[in-house]
């Protein structure tokens, strides 16, 4: 049988621990045994899935390898659905991607379950032991799809980005290599599982390697830090808000409990932080707190990690480094030059064999993300500055990055113009210690109305998950507007740092 490279990969580590948690512990055998079970569960009659969408609302635990290793061994394409979103988020995500199977547990079955009849999806609930059934699994060519994130950006809904087997390949191998993941390792997973920093950075790159993951439901940061204080982790990844509440929290805790802490920090041999810029200040005081050097890296759902710092070598605060193996590179300046010296800002484009096969569903948008067919534009400025890449921001002010999460302020803005008071609405990601940026709003009221913020944030939760509830309001009479009556995002912004 010819096995996806992930699958085969695991074979060489049979009797290693895959995943661990305080009252049990998984192989990776089991994993590859469950995997081999579900796809049978998946396939029913069937010989191949043939590229069916199947949405898996799976918590992160092993489970959550088992049943994408499943889908994938069936031949159908991932979609990770998120756990704390509201029902209208996942209705959209099932719909736009045609989903024809959603995955869950009979714990979750019932948040689920309505919605699947609305749309009349297939519900399966994986059972918790299998009877050992002999099956034959389809052959999967590595050029073949295999994952749907989905990804805000200057579009008002969300993009399901599509991804084979063989980017995520690429994207993998790409990290294991640079950032010398091995079998010895053993990595804390908080990160929530749809994106593809907790799926690739830490769950693919640790299951590649042979490596140990110990899931937390969410950033638990008093059981996370108690096992860094008993040595439990070689590796770390996270975002920098992160790493702002880690460095809060040792602040305020006494010195008999902090220093075990540290220490265990200080004993790991690789800390990265990525998803969002780590200001130099955090890589800083983290270093003057713990003696670790804080990996800032920088990447895409689109491209998965293009740059990064050094495992060996200068770790630079504000930067992120330099190409990572497979991945090429070249900055656009305004005026549609290559820029070829230091110190002249462009959009940076990457292209190479991790980069994204197609938007899910929209060719137009797809082909017109790209230059020459092959260079991915990220929206996103940078600069060489002595041979390191530092990234001065993006082109559009409506994509805000809030706790490591990208927003759409065109999403946000067409849910809140459903409230009944709002007559208009401007979204903006204002500074925040944090958060990186937060939401914010300013709106324009229907006559003889009020908003009050806690209110308007209760009306939100139905509708949006928690990190795109607006943070801040102001109520203002008009917005600022341009010549051609679009809303100029930058006096908003003025207008949020007046009212602090
Ligand atoms: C939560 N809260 C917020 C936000 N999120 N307030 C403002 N802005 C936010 N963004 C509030 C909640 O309303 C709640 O308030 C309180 O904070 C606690 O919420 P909770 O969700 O429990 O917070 P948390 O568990 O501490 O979460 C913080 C977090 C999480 C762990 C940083 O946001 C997170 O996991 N972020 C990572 C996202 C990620 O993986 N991004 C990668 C995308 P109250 O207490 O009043 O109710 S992939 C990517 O970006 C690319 C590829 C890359 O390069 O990696
Ligand atoms: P996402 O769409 O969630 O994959 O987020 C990708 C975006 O996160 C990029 O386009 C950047 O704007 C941002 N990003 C990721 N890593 C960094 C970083 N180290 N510094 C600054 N921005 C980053």
């Amino acid at each position: 049988m010819s096995e996806l490279l992930i699958i085969k990969r695991a074979m060489l580590h049979r009797n290693f621990i895959a995943f661990k948690n305080e009252f049990s512990e998984q192989t990776y055998q089991y994993l590859l045994d469950r995997s081999e079970q579900l796809a049978a569960q998946l396939l029913e009659n069937e010989s191949d899935l043939k590229s069916a969408t199947v949405a898996m609302l799976i918590p992160a635990d092993s489970d959550f390898v088992c049943v994408q290793w499943a889908i994938w061994r069936a031949g159908g394409i991932m979609l990770p659905l998120c756990l704390s979103a509201t029902q209208p988020e996942w209705e959209y995500s099932l719909s736009d991607s045609n989903t024809s199977i959603v995955i869950t547990t009979q714990e979750l079955k019932h948040e689920i379950s309505d919605l699947c009849n609305k749309l009349k999806v297939r519900l399966l609930i994986i059972e918790s032991h299998h009877a050992k059934k002999e099956i034959v699994l389809p052959a999967i060519k590595s050029t073949r799809p295999a994952m749907i994130l989905y990804t805000s950006g200057t579009t008002d809904k969300p993009k399901g980005v599509l991804t084979t087997h063989a980017n995520i390949e690429a994207q993998i191998e790409s990290l294991v290599a640079a950032w010398k993941w091995q079998a010895s390792d053993r990595i804390p997973l908080f990160l929530p599982l749809h994106h593809i920093h907790g799926i690739i950075n830490v769950i693919c790159c640790a299951m590649w390697s042979g490596a140990l993951v110990e899931p937390f439901a969410r950033f638990d940061i008093h059981a996370i830090t108690n096992r860094v204080r008993q040595d439990a982790y070689t590796i770390f990844m996270a975002v920098p808000t992160i790493y702002v509440k880690l460095i809060q929290m040792l602040e305020s805790t006494e010195k008999d409990r902090r220093d075990p802490i540290i220490a265990g920090f200080k004993n790991m041999r690789l800390m990265v932080s990525g998803s969002a810029a780590l200001p130099a200040t955090v890589h800083d005081t983290w270093f003057n707190l713990t003696g670790q050097k804080l990996l800032e890296r920088y990447g895409m759902t689109e491209i998965g990690m293009a740059l990064s710092n050094p495992y060996d070598g200068e770790r630079r605060p504000g930067s992120v480094g330099k190409p990572l193996p497979g991945v090429n590179i070249r900055l656009k300046s305004d005026s549609g030059k290559f820029i070829e010296v230091e110190n002249e800002p462009g959009e940076i484009q990457i292209s190479g064999p991790g980069i994204f096969k197609e938007y899910w569903n929209r060719p137009q948008i797809t082909s017109e993300s790209f230059d020459e067919e092959i260079w991915f534009r990220t929206g996103d400025m940078a600069v060489i500055e002595h041979g390191y890449y530092r990234i001065m921001g993006r082109l559009s002010t409506d994509i805000i990055k809030s706790g490591g999460y990208k927003l759409s302020a065109l999403e946000i803005e067409s849910t809140l113009l459903q409230h009944p008071h709002i007559s208009e609405c401007a979204v903006v990601g204002i500074e925040d210690e944090t958060w990186g940026e937060a939401v914010a709003v300013a709106v324009v009221l229907k006559e003889a109305t009020a908003l009050k913020l806690e209110e308007f944030r209760e009306w939100c939760r139905a509708r949006l998950s928690v990190y795109k509830i607006p943070k801040h309001l102001v109520t203002v009479a008009a917005l600022p507007k341009n010549a051609m009556g679009k809303v100029v995002k930058k006096e908003v912004n003025t207008l949020f740092k007046q009212s602090k």
